[in-house]
């Protein structure tokens, strides 16, 4: 028996791989899959975000259990927000779907799982010999969520449907539909609707419920939508009402098949999420064969790199799902939420946390989903300008009223108004972002009337705050180092983000051959401004005098921004401030204060100091069950998805940079990343660069000139010159 089964043994050893490889399709590669249905988790009613799969359009989403018996989704829209221009309100949950399958209870060969090849959801389970499957996905062409159950016996859907609006608002019926409207205490106007089709059997209204019985199949059309509109002086509402926007939706999805809304769906999504590939090497057998949630325990210790190379395409899988022309940026949940009462309001925090939503939008090629995050910065422009003026804390220091330009207090809503302290740079810190939109596009319209508007009335609006010290150099006022020590001049990060700003906005004018004057002003003043210094146990300082302590193991990184996503501090043109940045980051650690995001920001900062085993060991730290939750959200606690976004712009950090005025290929590999590969990344100047490697070492790149000049490509210590035709690409080694 014994050495029968040893036999066995070592021919499972040698065959399971190649079964695996072979079997494994490449969407097997980045799905998430579990083998029981997801719970809510913590205190009642507890909260669905831990264990629940995402589905979104950038404008609606759902959350989805998964459940057998009775299955629910929970609804959302991102515009659902409560507060106005005076308070600041909350981000709100929309509605539950529920579909009731008696006799289901009791499923064998139990399986959901998210593809996020294809952005489709699944459950799959068997009943008596029967095979049960559903489908879900959030359609951007269609604007809508599609739910489509089957099964591989006729008439095997006998149950009901059910919509419970989660501000108690009355749920009718009209033919097949169910509907869900009403108001907010701001008057927002919302609605949500779902239309039942059935194949096969009966479907029909039974009080405040659909219910079929003896059908084939069922398909859900679930549509959602708000009269929130951009416009300020329309107090953000706009004439179409909701119902409106959702008959036109169901109208036109009703005369197209199932397969043509789905085969749309994946079309769109795939326009985006193909562009860029990514392989970090092959996993065991045994990390294969485990559902999501228990293989990512272990990859916090054992490196996983199929699902390091999952959690890369999550993130740009749930920036696509949450941030997309046409809706409003993602929050600190993304597009998804369970609670009237969210930690933060899952509102937008701008002293990391939105930032961080968008470092991965450009580099990691889905530049069209920054779109959302520019046009509510546009939208909040009037009111916020006015909050400054209004606030005399924000006088400048001369004494005079704030005149030109605006400020930020530490997070907002998307009806004008910001709450709680003054984040005063993170006027700066949204204008990164408006020019990176630049920087790797090298779209000169955009710049010249998105962009640069911005960008000039802030560094307007800093011209006339900052203060002048006795030796002549400039400080920014009453800083803070978000959430960390005194209000005080001087601090690093605020320091750090105005010298980004400036920095850019010179650039700018340069690009566009306009304002040169005022360009050199800016230039002098960004010169003249407090710069990083480096203190008596080497660090990088946080504020003007030395009071770091080498012990605190705050969350925030705040005096590194300059390192990332700032570009002041390089390895390169700043080594020894370089290195002092390393103390302060080894300094802060993996434990302590750290939350999800900090340990993207963190594998990022790693990368940018080309240490890629620190960069790799602190990405690993997120799988831990104390940092992200089974769905692979982060955690911190409770969920917050900005840590999602951030490590997708980290993995690629470590694998391509381009701050420096260089393509630098490979800056940061880890060992463990010994032979893989990556598509589709871009590079600042116009340019998308792909890269082989293999026992460590670079193979091959291949540099596209998307629209770009000549470049610098780097790999370690060499250095070469690339003329690229544009629309033309070269392959090159080293
Ligand atoms: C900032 C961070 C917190 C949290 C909140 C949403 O205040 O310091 O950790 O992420 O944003």
């Amino acid at each position: 028996m014994m050495k029968h089964s040893m036999i066995k043994f070592i021919l499972a050893l040698f065959l399971i791989p190649i079964i695996c490889s072979a079997q494994k399709k490449k969407s097997d590669c980045l799905t998430l899959w579990y083998q029981t249905p997801a719970k809510t988790v913590g205190e009642t009613p507890g909260t669905a975000m831990n264990e629940t799969l995402p589905i979104g359009n950038g404008r609606i989403g759902a959350l989805i259990f998964g459940g057998t018996a009775r299955e629910r989704l929970v609804l959302n829209d991102v515009s659902l927000w409560t507060g106005d221009e005076d308070n600041e309100g909350s981000y709100q949950t929309l509605a539950n779907a529920y579909i009731n399958l008696p006799g289901h209870e009791s499923t064998t060969n139990y399986r959901r799982d998210l593809d996020l090849n294809t952005a489709t959801s699944h459950v799959n389970y068997t009943i008596n010999g029967v095979n049960y499957k559903r489908e879900y996905f959030a359609s951007n062409p269609a604007q809508l969520i599609i739910v489509r159950l089957t099964a591989d016996k006729p008439g095997a859907y006998t149950g009901s449907i059910e919509l419970e609006d989660m501000h108690n608002a009355k749920t009718t019926c009209k033919q097949q539909q169910l509907i869900a409207a009403g108001k907010l205490d701001n008057a927002l106007e919302y609605e949500s609707t779902i239309k039942a089709i059935n194949n096969g059997g009966t479907l029909k209204i039974d009080g405040n419920r659909l219910v079929f019985n003896g059908c084939n199949s069922i398909t859900l059309l679930i549509a959602a939508g708000t009269n929130y509109s951009f416009d300020y002086n329309k107090k953000y509402r706009n004439a179409i009402s909701p119902d409106t926007q959702i008959e036109a939706q169901l109208a036109a999805a009703s005369n197209k098949s199932y397969g043509l809304i789905k085969s749309a769906h994946i079309k769109d999504f795939q326009s985006i999420f193909n562009r860029v590939s990514l392989d970090l090497g092959k996993s065991s057998p045994d990390q294969l064969s485990k559902p999501t949630g228990e293989r990512k325990l272990e990859a916090a210790t054992t490196t996983d790199p199929e699902l390091e190379a999952l959690m890369f395409q999550y993130g740009r899988y749930l920036l696509i799902s949450s941030s997309r022309a046409g809706g409003i940026a993602a929050n600190l949940q993304g597009i998804w939420n369970d609670s009237n009462n969210a930690a933060w309001g899952s509102d937008y925090h701008d002293n990391i946390n939105v930032e961080m939503n968008y470092w991965p939008a450009e580099p990691v090629n889905m530049a069209e989903c920054s779109l959302p995050f520019f046009k509510l910065i546009q939208s909040q422009l009037i009111p916020w300008r006015k909050a400054t003026t209004e606030a005399k804390e924000l006088n400048t220091p001369s004494g005079e009223v704030s005149k030109r330009g605006f400020a930020l207090r530490t997070s907002h809503n998307i009806y004008g108004h910001s709450d709680w302290k003054w984040d005063k740079t993170a006027n700066a810190w949204y204008c990164q972002q408006l020019w990176e939109h630049y920087a790797f596009g090298m779209d000169k319209s955009y710049l010249k009337t998105t962009a640069y508007p911005i960008m000039k009335e802030t560094c307007e609006f800093w011209e006339d705050h900052l203060k002048s010290l006795a030796d002549g150099r400039l400080v920014v006022p009453d800083g803070w180092s978000p959430e960390h020590g005194p209000t005080e001049d001087g601090v690093s990060y605020n320091q750090q983000i105005v010298w980004d700003l400036f920095n850019n906005y010179v650039e700018a004018t340069r690009a566009l051959g306009i304002d040169s004057d005022y360009g050199n002003k800016i230039a002098t003043m960004r010169d003249k401004l407090v710069g990083p210094k480096i203190g008596r146990w080497g660090q990088v300082q946080e504020w003007m005098d030395d009071k770091d302590d080498p012990n605190d193991h705050h969350r925030h990184t705040s005096n590194l921004f300059a390192v990332f996503p700032g570009r002041q501090i390089t390895v390169a043109k700043t080594p020894e401030l370089a290195k002092a940045a390393k103390v302060s980051l080894d300094a802060r650690g993996p434990t302590g204060d750290v939350r999800e995001w900090s340990y993207a920001w963190r594998t990022a900062l790693y990368a940018r100091l080309h240490d890629g085993e620190d960069a790799h060991a602190m990405f690993k730290q997120f799988f831990s069950d104390r940092n992200s939750c089974l769905n692979l959200f982060g955690l911190h606690p409770p969920m917050q998805m900005d840590g999602n976004f951030g490590l997708t712009a980290a993995i690629a950090e470590i694998l391509l940079q381009s701050h420096e005025g260089e393509i630098n290929l490979l800056p940061a590999l880890p060992k463990d990343w010994s032979t893989g590969s990556v598509k589709g990344l871009r590079a600042r100047g116009g340019f998308e660069v792909d890269i082989t490697w293999k026992n460590n070492k670079l193979t091959s790149a291949t540099i596209h000139n998307v629209n770009g000049t000549q470049g610098k490509l780097r790999y370690g210590d060499k250095l070469r010159s690339v003329n690229i035709k544009k629309g033309s690409a070269i392959k090159v080694n080293f």
